[in-house]
């Protein structure tokens, strides 16, 4: 065969995502045009549609209803993390998870918070009994991030079981850290840093899966493998503030990046998706930031919050001598005082009337 049908030949069996980028911003834009026809020939991945609206902010409505419907008609039998997948997408695109509905059809809607509440209570409750969650510590943390990054409550004893695997070293794959699983809990610590409880094991959590995670920096610039690097770095992204980005971003990650997405390596849709949005600077703790303000959504931050519990200690100081009654209360975010007086009186009316 001569050189030119052999070229011909090169040119039109190239993988997919085999044209040479140059820098970050070329590449990204590969990857980006690559991600939207994905999403033409298949049921839409839900990792797809959170990074594309990570990094562009407007997914088709066709889509979001396609999005809405797989996740309708199978959410119950989804793992955690898969419907954590789903949730954070919808969170993403401005919808609201605990009243999803398409087209309005259903009066109430249906409550994917609380099913992948439910979902993460059982993971949580094979880890106290069997050591290992149902699925992996990978959904585990994929859910809690869903249900963090919603401001959904989370139950106080299931972070600290899973704060305490991670202080047990349990997040690894035959005996050695997993990057992947490390950074997606360190996402979810992330999250949960600084408006949940118990403080203390989230803070000492998170340092120490920081702390692996860039260990975990190889000399040949990946963080763990290729793989892995993408949500390493949305991890150290989002944890500026333990390790300075020129710090742990030298040269050899962006160079090897470009290297291995030229060469065809994140042909995968859901590989790309892991990789694209920490090359624009992005991560998933940034879901549903856009939708602040009711900027492009149906529903504003705040009505998708008010899910949010919130704990109140509630003294009242009986006359002018030292007797006071005190009650700790949960109530949702955003509760007046009047509100919280009611709740009082109605647990305890002798002291707080
Ligand atoms: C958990 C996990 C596993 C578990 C999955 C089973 C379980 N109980 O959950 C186990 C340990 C079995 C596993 C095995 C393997 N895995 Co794995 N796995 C992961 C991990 C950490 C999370 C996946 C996940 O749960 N996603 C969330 C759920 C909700 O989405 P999902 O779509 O349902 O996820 C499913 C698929 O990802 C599938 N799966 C897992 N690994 C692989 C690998 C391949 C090639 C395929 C096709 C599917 C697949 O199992 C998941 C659970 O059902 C990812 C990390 C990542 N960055 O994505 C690596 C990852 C996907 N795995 C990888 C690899 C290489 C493998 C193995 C080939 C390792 C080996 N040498 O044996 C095998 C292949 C398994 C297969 N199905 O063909 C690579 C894939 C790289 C690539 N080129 O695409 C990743 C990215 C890790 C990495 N950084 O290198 N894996």
């Amino acid at each position: 065969m001569g050189t030119l049908p052999t070229l011909f030949l090169i040119l039109v069996f190239l993988p997919h995502g085999l044209q040479s980028c140059g820098d970050y911003k070329e590449c990204a834009a590969q990857l980006e045009n690559q991600l939207d026809e994905s999403l033409n020939d298949q049921d839409p991945d839900p990792s797809v549609v959170l990074s594309l609206c990570l990094v562009k902010h407007k997914i088709e409505p066709s889509i979001v209803n396609r999005l809405k419907e797989t996740v309708i008609s199978k959410g119950a039998s989804m793992t955690s993390g898969k419907l954590g997948q789903y949730v954070l997408a919808l969170i993403c695109c401005c919808e609201n998870p605990t009243k999803l509905t398409i087209d309005n059809e259903l009066n109430h809607g249906i409550n994917l918070e609380s099913l992948l509440f439910d979902k993460l209570g059982q993971e949580i409750k094979s880890i106290e009994m069997n050591m290992h969650p149902l699925t992996t510590y990978y959904q585990v943390a994929l859910a809690v991030l869903a249900l963090c990054q919603d401001d959904y409550l989370i139950r106080k004893s299931d972070i600290k079981t899973f704060a305490q695997a991670v202080m047990n070293d349990e997040l690894s794959f035959g005996g050695h850290f997993s990057v992947d699983t490390g950074a997606m809990a360190a996402m979810a610590f992330s999250c949960l840093h600084g408006s949940y409880k118990p403080a203390d094991s989230i803070k000492i959590a998170l340092t120490k899966l920081i702390m692996q995670i860039y260990c975990a920096k190889e000399a040949q610039g990946t963080i763990g493998n290729i793989y892995s690097t993408g949500l390493a770095m949305q991890a150290l992204i989002a944890n500026s503030d333990f390790i300075p980005f020129p710090v742990w971003n030298t040269s050899k990650i962006p160079e090897r990046v470009v290297e291995e997405i030229s060469q065809g390596a994140f042909s995968n849709s859901v590989m790309a998706s892991q990789i694209l949005p920490p090359l624009l600077d992005k991560t998933y703790l940034e879901t549903g930031k856009g939708c602040f303000g009711g900027v492009s959504g149906t529903q504003s931050k705040a009505e998708m919050s008010y899910n949010r519990m919130i704990t109140v200690d509630y003294t009242v100081n009986a006359g002018t001598g030292s007797h006071t009654h005190s009650t700790h209360l949960t109530v949702h975010a955003g509760t007046d005082l009047l509100n919280i007086m009611q709740i009082a009186q109605a647990r305890d009316a002798e002291y707080f009337r």
